[in-house]
């Protein structure tokens, strides 16, 4: 099974090279980090720690991810994590297990079961983060416990579910099709560790609004679509 990494970036020039060098190399096909535009050293970083770099101009974490996933279109498991050294790659292998395995067809690494160093979250992201998994919940009976960004899916999965949102609206949209589709999603207990470099989402007020926006929105949303 070839295992493809993605890894969207914008200005985290001072994570960047230590999180792709704790990737585990031998378990992984492809590195890919996806510079989302950053003004810093990122795309310099990234490279030197030995991944392939994939500029993606329009801006939007849904963008990088997407563009990330179709550079590693040939690989049979897309796993996805933040550039920020919040998630631990080290932790790779146990989020990607079950799809390769082919006991989940959607992994989601949790912050909530597993461990929340102190200051990796602050407490309207863990409000957030609850509200979004009841309403999953309430909405389409979906059993997680967190809606984080360290994940895993099956390539061909993934492109079968024509991701849209191509912003902050991409992880809900994710699950939410899955779920619509029968797929089988599962939570995995994950340590998340504060981030290096500056927040941009739950540290900002606009991050938090736009990306509270889109967690109410994009459940609604497909509640009513067809397909
Ligand atoms: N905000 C944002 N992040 C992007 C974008 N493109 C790529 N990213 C990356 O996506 C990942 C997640 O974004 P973060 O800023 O860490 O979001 P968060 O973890 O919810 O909140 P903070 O860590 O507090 O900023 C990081 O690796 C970002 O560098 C983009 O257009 N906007
Ligand atoms: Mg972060």
């Amino acid at each position: 099974m070839k295992i493809a990494v993605v890894i969207p970036t914008l200005n985290e020039e001072q994570a960047i090279g230590e999180v792709v060098n704790a990737l585990p190399k031998n378990y992984l096909h492809d590195i890919i980090v996806v510079d989302n535009g950053s003004t810093d050293n990122t795309a310099k970083n990234a490279a030197a720690a030995g991944a392939r770099v994939v500029l993606e101009t329009r801006r939007g974490y849904g963008s990088a991810c997407f563009a990330g996933a179709t550079a590693a279109r040939d690989s049979d498991v897309l796993v996805f994590l933040d550039g920020d050294r919040s998630d631990d790659p080290k932790q790779l292998e146990m989020i990607a297990g079950p799809v390769i395995t082919d006991q989940a067809d959607l992994v989601i690494g949790s912050r909530i079961q597993g461990v929340l160093e102190k200051g990796s979250m602050p407490i309207h992201g863990r409000l957030g983060n609850r509200f979004i998994v009841f309403l999953l919940r309430l909405l389409y009976g979906i059993n997680i416990t967190d809606i984080g960004s360290f994940r895993a899916i099956k390539t061909r999965t993934l492109f079968n579910l024509n991701m849209e949102q191509m912003t902050y609206g991409w992880p809900v949209e994710m699950v939410v099709k899955a779920a619509r589709r029968g797929l089988r999603i599962q939570s995995v207990p994950i340590r998340y560790r504060r981030r290096l470099g500056e927040s941009k989402v739950t540290g900002t007020l606009k991050g938090t609004v736009l990306a509270t926006y889109y967690m109410f929105l994009v459940p609604i949303k497909y509640l009513f679509e067809k397909g």
